[in-house]
């Protein structure tokens, strides 16, 4: 089936205004620099138009000429009898016969023509303007379809009949036959999916032919399963497969780069600052994608489910996907970790693509680094993307033991005399840690003897009081008590090894802690000094010296703290997502920290010395000094904290 340009229903005949203009007053007013720009008609000739054409001004004046057609040898001449105006730059005239003006998409011509001014099936037809231009050409070179004409050349052209004033018709619009038929350029479509060669000049067709459809919508009429209905995901190998213009499909994502803006609505023409604010801006919009331009993005990326993130991008050249790598850098800190991505529950599909991902060395002690840590993420596909962790920090040393308390002196006994108040033995050293110094033993009155000194918390032996001595005879001494025991030294810590995962991080085990030293004992008291006798009335009744109290001892010291452990460092760190996707990344790690020495066990507190004895008087017997309390034991040191690790893929 063929369409038709108009049908009988339709035809009528108007009025045709001719325009009438001033005459040209300059000298150089002329007609002959027209050009015929378009030839058309119908099968039967009733509806036929020549446009003429000029970039000249001052070729209006047209009266005197004529135009005239040659068909086969029939000759139909019209002669021009008004002018126009001399403003004909860039100008068109429009010849038509009558009919033209009341097609669908006609216009009102400058002159009217006889209807059949030339025979559209005439083998041999000439078209000649005033003798300046003319066109030659055979019923076959008129076009068939009732929207064409032909140009000078004779080529096809949509046909656009323009009269002097610049209206336009344009006959090929649709066209009325009891139904409606379109009419348009149609292009061919050679994978058969509906979209025709974007590439394709078109074709003009009423009634589609095979293999062809009347839109130029497809990039690559080559394969079936790129057309503009396709989806489109950014893939390895940059295809366009929706014919957006883009590796990627604009419709579903957010747009960012370093120089958006903080309020930018994530398109093409106003990207957004950063990465975290497109993930956020694809949220609010409901978009899967981030495509993220080249150039460096300094920020911690934290994923959302579902929100997938494409770098490569080059803005300046309309956001085709280039081979460069989109930079993240990252002194973020989680937790006091340093992490370059992070991402927590990420369940749906979401992909992180073509990024270079580098973390700041870290810089809190025990500090580990992590490229990319995700926890329970098993919808993550982690792709193309170079990724290095820069260095953990070495573990802190541990903290020292504490010195132990000193031990303190013994209390020293008191002189003996003639009489009784006197003489008494040192009181008992209280210890704030329990080693206390044993009293001193009073002395002994008369013929008596002195006490025994009491047992310090050592134990050791006790000074005896001395027995009474006789008038004249020099007073017996008590003995001293005994001395408390040095405390024993602490052991050390060991050094650890290993590692556990504590809120889904990497923590080193710690050095364990040196034991405490032990305290050192107090001494035990010294004896009380024997009294002196009155031996019937010849001598006084004298009182010996008391003894003095053992001193106490000192405290042990307590151990070090063991070494934190060093920091490790991780390109990717994954807990609980045995089902992420890992392809293509090129992976690096920095150094991985020392762990730290344990602490220094504490020094053992200081030994006493035991209180000295009263002394005797006249005939009596001294006092015996109390013992020494022992110096405390030192600490152990502590252990050294696990040294880290360095591991571009760590899975747990
Ligand atoms: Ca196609
Ligand atoms: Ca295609
Ligand atoms: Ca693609
Ligand atoms: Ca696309």
């Amino acid at each position: 089936m063929t369409g038709v340009i108009m049908n009988k229903f339709f035809r009528q005949i108007i009025t045709v205004l001719v325009v009438i203009i001033n005459l040209p007053t300059t000298t150089q007013a002329s007609f002959h620099l027209w050009d015929i720009s378009e030839i058309y008609s119908n099968a039967d000739g009733t509806v036929q138009y020549i446009e003429l054409e000029t970039t000249f001004a001052n070729q209006g004046l047209l009266s005197g000429h004529s135009i005239s057609a040659n068909s086969d040898g029939n000759i139909v001449t019209y002669n021009i009898t008004t002018d126009v105006s001399s403003d004909t730059a860039d100008k068109k005239l429009l010849l038509a016969t009558a009919a033209l003006s009341a097609q669908p998409g006609g216009v009102t011509p400058d002159y009217v023509l006889p209807d059949q001014f030339f025979n559209p099936n005439a083998t041999s037809i000439n078209i000649d303007f005033a003798g300046v231009d003319t066109v030659t050409f055979t019923a076959g070179n008129l076009p068939t379809e009732p929207f064409l004409a032909i140009d000078h050349n004779l080529n096809a052209v949509l046909n656009s009949p323009t009269n002097f004033a610049g209206d336009v018709g344009a006959l090929s619009d649709l066209i009325y036959l009891g139904d409606f038929e379109q009419c348009e350029l149609a292009y061919p479509d050679l994978d058969g999916d509906q979209y025709g060669d974007m590439n394709d000049f078109g074709t003009a067709m009423c009634t589609l032919q095979v293999d062809y459809v009347y839109n130029n919508l497809d990039c690559n009429d080559f394969d079936l399963n790129i057309n503009p209905n396709a989806s489109d995901d950014p893939d390895d190998n940059r295809v366009d497969s929706n014919c957006d213009g883009i590796d990627g499909d604009i419709d579903k994502a957010i747009f960012a780069s370093t120089t958006g803006s903080s309020q930018g609505l994530g398109t093409m023409t106003d990207p957004i600052d950063t990465l975290n604010n497109a993930i956020t801006l694809a949220i609010l919009n409901n978009k899967p994608h981030v495509y993220a331009a080249t150039g460096i993005f300094n920020e911690m990326v934290v994923l959302a489910d579902g929100i997938s993130l494409y770098g490569g991008y080059e803005q300046s050249n309309a956001w085709y996907r280039n081979m460069t790598l989109t930079g993240i850098l990252s002194n973020g800190v989680i937790a006091d970790q340093r992490v370059g991505v992070n991402g927590e529950n990420i369940t749906s599909a979401t992909t992180i693509d073509f990024f270079e991902i580098l973390t700041t060395n870290a810089s809190i002690p025990g500090a580990s680094n992590y490229g990319l840590r995700c926890i329970n993420c098993d919808g993550l596909t982690i792709s193309n993307n170079t990724i290095t962790s820069g260095d953990a920090s070495n573990g802190a040393t541990g903290q020292p033991g504490q010195t132990g308390s000193n031990g303190i002196n013994g209390n020293t006994g008191t002189n003996g005399c003639q009489g009784t108040n006197c003489g008494f033995g040192g009181a008992e050293r209280s210890s704030p840690i329990g080693e206390f110094g044993g009293r001193g033993g009073d002395g002994g009155y008369d013929s008596g003897s002195g006490q025994n000194g009491s047992f310090g918390s050592g134990g050791a032996t006790v000074g005896f009081g001395a027995s009474g001595s006789s008038c004249f005879g020099g007073g017996n001494n008590g003995s001293p008590g005994g001395a408390g025991a040095s405390g024993s030294d602490g052991s050390a810590g060991d050094d650890a090894t290993g590692f556990t995962i504590i809120n889904d991080f990497w923590v080193g085990n710690t050095g364990d802690t040196g034991t405490n030293g032990t305290n050192g004992k107090g001494g035990s008291g010294g004896g009380g000094g024997g009294g002196g006798d009155n031996a019937g009335g010849v001598c006084n009744s004298d009182k010996g010296g008391g003894g003095g109290s053992g001193g106490s001892g000192g405290g042990g010291g307590t151990g070090g703290l063991g070494g934190q452990a060093g920091g490790s460092t991780f390109s990717i760190f994954l807990v609980n997502s045995i089902n992420a996707i890992l392809q293509n990344n090129q992976l690096a790690v920095g150094l991985a920290g020392i762990g730290g020495n344990g602490g220094l066990g504490g020094n053992g507190g200081s030994g006493s010395s035991g209180g000295p004895g009263g002394a005797g008087n006249d005939d009596a017997g001294a006092g015996g000094a109390g013992g020494t309390g022992g110096e405390g034991g030192v600490g152990g040191d502590g252990g050294k904290g696990a040294d880290g690790i360095a591991l571009t893929i760590f899975i747990w």
